[in-house]
C-alpha cells in the first residue's frame, strides 16, 4: 500500500512530528507485544495517541483501563454483533460498559490492553472494526437511522455509506493512504428528508436534491466544531449521481485535504481553514482535478424539507406489516445486560437487526404487526422506553468528566438527574432539545440544540465551581442552522431553578400543580 504524499513543513506540531516519525496504523502490528508488556511499559506516545489509530483510547481518568471506539456505518449492526459487544465489556464488571455516540455509534469501556488482541479477533469474526475512529482519521459515517425502511426515503444511502468506509479504511484492515490527515473529519451522506444526521455540521455532507430530473446529491464542506471556532458546512457548488460518484468525490475531498490542509496549528488544520485560505473556487478546481472528471454544479434546491425526526416509539415501515419501534436509551449508556437483551429481542422479534441515532438512542426493525404487542410488553421496555418523559426524551450528552480528561465538568450523570427532576416538575407543550457537552471540544453539540450546556469553571461565593456557558437557537432539519453563546458561566447548581425559567418563559412549560 502506498504511504501518502507528506507536505513539506518546517513548522511541524508534535502531532505531525509523531506522525511522520511513525505512522499511527503501525500500532496494528504491535498489538500482541503490548498485551504482553503491559500498558506501563508502552512508549508513551504510541499509549496515548498512536492508539487511537485503531480505535483504543488510553483514559487518563482511568489509568489502565482503555475505551474502544467501533464504527458502525449507518448506525447498523447485528444482533450477533450487539452480544459479541456485550460479551467484551461484561468481562469487566462493574468497569464495562458502552455508549451510544453522537456519530450513531458506539464506544465500548473498561477494555485492557492485554485483552485488545483477542478482542479484535472475536470484532473480525463478526464483521466489526475500530480502525480509524480516532485522532487524524475519517470518523463514523453518518447516515439516517431509518435507511431503506422509510417510506419518505429519497435515497437509501447504506450502500454508499458503507462503501465510503470500505474506500476510507481498506474494508477495516486500515488503509495508510488516509491515516494521516492534518486533523479529523466527519463525512455524512442523508438520504431522507428530515436532515437526521446534521449535515451542516460535517465536514463532508451529501444531501438529496434533484438535477435534471435525476435524483442525487449537493454537496456541502467545512462544517465544524471546535473550542476556537464553529462553522456550518457551505456549499461546494457541486452534484453526484446517488451512486459510486459519491464514494469518488469523497477520496478527491480527502486527498485534496490530505495532500494541502494545513498542518502547523493544530486549531486551524479542519478542513474549513484551508477552503478560507484557498477560497472556495480554487479549493473546488483541485477536487474536481482529483475527481479527474467534470464536476455537475449544484442542484439549484435540496430536498431537505421536514422537521427533525427523533423515531422513539413504534412506526410503520414502508415494506408492509413492518415495523421499527425507536427505544429512548436515557443519555445512550448501555451495560453488558442491555446489550444481550437488546440482542434477544431484536432476534425473537425482528431479524437481529439493530440501529442507533445521532440523539444517541436505538431502533429495532423489521417487527411484523402480529409481534407487536409481545415486544413492548418486553420488561426491557420499561428501561428503554418508547414514552420517556419530554425533556428526558430529547436529552442528548457527550462522556464528560467521568471518563473524559478533557473535560471541564461531569455531564452524563449529572443531566439525567437533572432532566428527571424538571420531567417531574414541568408540564411540557413542545418538544425541547436539550445537549450537555463538557468542554468547548462540542462533542456534545451543544450548537444544534434548543438548550445547549456546555462545560466551564465558575467562581461561586468565592470558590471555583463546575458551571455551564449557555446556547440556544440551534435549529435541525429543515434550514438548520446553528445556536450561539447567549449566556455564560452558570453554576451547575443553579441549573434548575435557572432551565426552569426558560423553559416556562420561551417555550411553553407550565409548572405541574
Ligand atoms: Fe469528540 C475529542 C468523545 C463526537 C469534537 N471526543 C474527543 C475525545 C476523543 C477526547 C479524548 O481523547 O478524551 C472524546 C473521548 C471521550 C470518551 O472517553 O468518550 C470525544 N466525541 C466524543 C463522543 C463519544 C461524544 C459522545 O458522548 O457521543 C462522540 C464520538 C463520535 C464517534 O462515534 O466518533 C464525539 N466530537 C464529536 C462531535 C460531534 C459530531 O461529530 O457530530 C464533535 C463536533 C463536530 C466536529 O468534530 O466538527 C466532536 N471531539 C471533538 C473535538 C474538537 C475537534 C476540533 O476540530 O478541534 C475533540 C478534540 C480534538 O479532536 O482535538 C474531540
Ligand atoms: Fe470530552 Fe469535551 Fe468531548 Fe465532552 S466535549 S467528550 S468533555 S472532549
Amino acid at each position: 500500500m502506498v504511504q501518502a504524499p507528506q507536505k513539506e513543513d518546517t513548522t511541524q506540531n508534535k502531532f505531525e512530528k509523531f506522525k511522520s516519525e511513525k505512522d499511527g496504523l503501525a500500532v496494528r502490528e504491535e498489538l500482541d507485544y503490548f498485551a504482553n508488556i503491559g500498558w506501563e511499559a508502552m512508549d508513551k506516545t504510541d499509549l496515548e495517541h498512536r492508539l487511537k489509530w485503531v480505535g483504543i483510547f488510553y483514559r487518563p481518568v482511568t489509568p489502565g483501563k482503555f475505551m474502544m471506539r467501533l464504527r458502525l456505518p449507518n448506525g447498523i449492526l447485528t444482533s450477533e454483533q450487539m452480544q459479541t459487544l456485550g460479551e467484551v465489556v461484561q468481562r469487566y464488571g462493574d468497569d464495562g460498559n458502552a455508549d451510544i455516540t453522537t456519530r450513531q455509534n458506539l464506544q465500548l469501556r473498561g477494555v485492557r490492553i492485554e485483552d485488545v488482541p483477542d478482542i479484535f479477533r472475536r470484532l473480525r469474526a463478526v464483521g466489526l472494526t475500530s480502525v480509524q475512529s480516532g485522532m487524524d482519521n475519517v470518523r463514523n459515517i453518518t447516515g439516517s437511522p431509518v435507511a431503506g425502511l422509510d417510506g419518505d426515503e429519497l435515497i437509501d444511502t447504506r450502500y454508499l455509506v458503507q462503501k465510503t468506509q470500505d474506500m476510507i479504511t481498506n474494508s477495516g484492515e486500515g488503509n495508510l493512504e488516509f491515516t494521516n490527515l492534518p486533523r479529523k473529519f466527519n463525512i455524512a451522506i442523508e438520504g431522507g428528508r428530515d436532515n437526521s444526521v446534521h449535515a451542516e455540521i460535517n465536514d463532508i455532507a451529501y444531501v438529496p436534491a434533484y438535477k435534471d430530473g435525476e435524483l442525487g446529491f449537493n454537496v456541502l464542506v467545512g462544517g465544524f466544531f471546535s473550542a476556537k471556532r464553529c462553522e456550518a458546512a457551505i456549499p461546494l457548488n457541486a452534484w453526484v449521481s446517488a451512486n459510486d460518484d459519491v464514494v469518488d468525490l469523497s477520496r478527491a475531498i480527502l486527498e485534496v485535504y490530505r495532500d494541502h490542509g494545513l498542518r502547523s496549528n493544530r486549531q486551524k488544520s479542519r478542513l474549513m481553514w484551508l477552503i478560507d485560505e484557498w477560497g472556495l473556487e480554487k479549493f473546488r478546481d483541485a477536487v474536481e482535478t482529483h475527481y479527474g472528471r467534470p464536476l455537475a454544479t449544484a442542484a439549484p434546491k435540496d430536498e431537505i424539507d421536514w422537521e427533525k425526526r427523533d423515531h422513539i416509539g413504534v412506526s410503520k415501515q414502508k415494506q408492509a406489516s413492518l415495523n421499527l419501534v425507536g427505544l429512548h436509551i436515557p443519555i445512550g449508556r448501555l451495560y453488558a445486560q442491555d446489550m444481550f437483551d437488546l440482542a434477544r429481542i431484536a432476534e425473537v422479534y425482528g431479524t437481529g437487526e439493530i440501529r442507533l441515532t445521532v440523539e444517541q438512542n436505538v431502533i429495532i426493525p423489521n417487527i411484523p404487526d402480529e409481534n407487536l404487542e409481545a415486544f413492548l410488553s418486553e420488561p426491557l421496555l420499561e428501561k428503554f422506553t418508547t414514552h420517556p418523559e419530554p425533556l428526558a426524551r430529547a436529552l442528548v450528552s457527550c462522556t464528560g468528566a467521568q471518563f473524559c480528561n478533557f473535560a471541564l465538568i461531569e455531564t452524563k450523570n449529572r443531566a439525567l438527574n437533572l432532566i428527571r427532576d424538571l420531567d417531574q416538575e414541568l408540564e411540557m407543550t413542545q418538544n425541547v432539545r436539550i445537549h450537555w457537552t463538557g468542554c468547548p471540544n462540542s462533542c456534545g453539540q451543544p450548537q444544534v440544540a434548543d438548550i445547549g450546556l456546555m462545560g466551564t469553571k465558575v467562581r461561586k461565593d468565592g470558590k471555583t465551581v463546575e458551571g455551564v456557558d449557555l446556547y440556544m437557537g440551534g435549529k435541525v432539519g429543515k434550514d438548520a442552522h446553528l445556536g450561539t453563546c447567549v449566556q455564560k458561566g452558570i453554576a451547575c447548581d443553579d441549573l434548575i431553578p435557572f432551565l426552569k425559567q426558560i423553559l416556562v418563559e420561551q417555550f411553553g412549560a407550565k409548572l405541574k400543580s
